[in-house]
């Protein structure tokens, strides 16, 4: 069966669906190709920190309403090391700015229930998804949906199907670098229901490994651990997993970590992962589809947002003004943040992890790093101004 749309758009994650949705609000179809079924792409757990420039975002493109009523605002991080907590203050550092805790899967369910409502078209549970002719002006997309197999011809498409998606794949090999680095580690996360004890995220650097603090709501903790890259789920009981959580995380201040039944349990590899140029003829790159962050500091989903954001900017140019500038432009202007967020990433990651080569000295620089960071105004507000997402161009 032959289809036609303008933007064919491969993966239902925030970057997709985002898209999908910014096209709209200014004229242009698109098709959504998602191989998993909603059911799994609304309840898959990731990420939670929205940035401000992707809150303002959503919130200007309509899709604030829930976020504003059950996201958390926070103010400040804490970093906790040598049996002590330091506060990094976001507006003081960074003339008012904050970030918002709603979790990734609640923008999906509330990205689908908005472009299914406008008429949006989103095609779940697909297969054998297949990218073609990219190099010209005549694109397609084919797939099978059910027992149909569809062949959508299209003007652009957009590769948004995550890290081991097909269409930075389907780029040949010669015309991609890539840049890389995998961690010796890995984290643990769990999501528990226990109320939060503690009104902001903690990120703890601890003899035992590292461990972050974090929640989704009033009732649910989110915490994380570091553990080695091969370990398994099923070594890992909730009572263990508790009582790491309470060594690392627990200080002389008196301050108790809640318990609370498990709900969900998963181990994810770090890496920083980078290919550049993130577009090849008419196939452009988005989110994690283009880049890897390891999630010390919170950018996956942020960039993703951001990607998208110049791209939509970018195929409106295309479509209704006849220029293809921004287009060629999308790439080298997305990088820009990207590496950004590729530093401050491997930053967080390398000053808050325990690495199975570091020595003494090596630790002794982590430590010295932590109390300049928390010391200094000027250290605190290049960590700040990151974290809460430095201004779009
Ligand atoms: P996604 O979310 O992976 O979506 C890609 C979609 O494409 C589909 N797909 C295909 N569809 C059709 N055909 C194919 N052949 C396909 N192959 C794949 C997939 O099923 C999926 O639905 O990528 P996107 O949209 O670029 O979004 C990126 C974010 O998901 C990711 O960067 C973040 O989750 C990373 N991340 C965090 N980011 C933050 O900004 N703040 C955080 O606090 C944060 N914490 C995290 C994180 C990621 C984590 N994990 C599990 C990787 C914490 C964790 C533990
Ligand atoms: C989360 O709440 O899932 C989370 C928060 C901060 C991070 C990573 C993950 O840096």
């Amino acid at each position: 069966m032959s289809a036609r749309t303008q933007v064919a758009i491969v993966g239902a994650g925030p970057a997709g669906l985002l898209l999908s949705h910014l096209l709209h609000r200014d004229g242009i179809e698109s098709v959504v190709i998602e191989n998993r079924n909603r059911d799994y792409v609304e309840q898959r757990v990731r990420a939670g920190v929205l940035e401000q420039g992707s809150v303002d975002l959503l919130n200007e493109s309509g899709l604030g309403e829930r976020m504003r009523r059950e996201g958390l605002v926070h103010q400040g991080i804490e970093l906790r090391f040598d049996g002590f907590g330091h506060r990094i203050d976001f507006p003081s550092l960074t003339g008012g700015r904050s970030i918002t805790v709603y979790g990734q899967q609640e923008v999906v369910k509330d990205l689908i229930a908005t472009r299914l409502g406008a008429g949006g078209v989103v095609h779940f549970g697909v297969s054998d998804v297949a990218v073609h002719d990219f190099h010209t002006d005549h694109p397609r997309v084919t797939y099978r949906n059910g027992s149909k197999s569809i062949d959508l011809a299209c003007d652009v498409i957009a590769g948004c199907d995550g890290f081991h998606g097909i269409c930075r794949q389907a780029i040949p090999t010669a015309a991609l670098s890539v840049f890389e680095r995998v961690y010796p580690f890995a984290w643990l996360g769990i999501l528990a229901q226990a109320a939060p004890t503690h009104d902001e995220l903690i990120y703890a650097y601890h003899p035992r490994g590292f461990a972050l603090y974090s929640m989704r709501s009033p009732e649910i903790t989110r915490l994380y651990l570091q553990v080695s890259p091969e370990e398994d789920v099923a070594g890992w009981p909730d009572e263990r997993i508790w009582g790491e959580l309470h060594r690392r995380l627990e200080t002389g201040d008196g301050w108790k970590l809640l318990e609370g039944a498990v709900l969900e349990k998963s181990v994810t590899g770090m890496r920083s992962f980078v290919t550049e140029p993130m577009q090849h003829g008419r196939l452009f790159l988005a989110g994690d589809a283009a880049h890897i962050v390891p999630p010390t500091g919170a950018k996956g989903m942020n960039l993703a947002v951001a990607d998208v954001r110049v791209l939509s900017r970018a195929l409106r140019s295309f479509f209704k003004e006849h220029r293809s500038d921004e287009l060629d432009a999308y790439s080298a202007t997305c990088l820009k943040r990207v590496w950004r967020a590729e530093h401050f990433s491997w930053w967080m990651t390398t000053m808050l992890h325990r690495f199975p080569t570091d020595d003494a000295f090596q630790q002794r620089l982590q430590l010295s790093q932590l109390r300049y960071v928390t010391s200094s105004r000027a250290a605190a507000t290049s960590l700040a101004e990151n974290y809460v997402g430095l201004p779009f161009e």
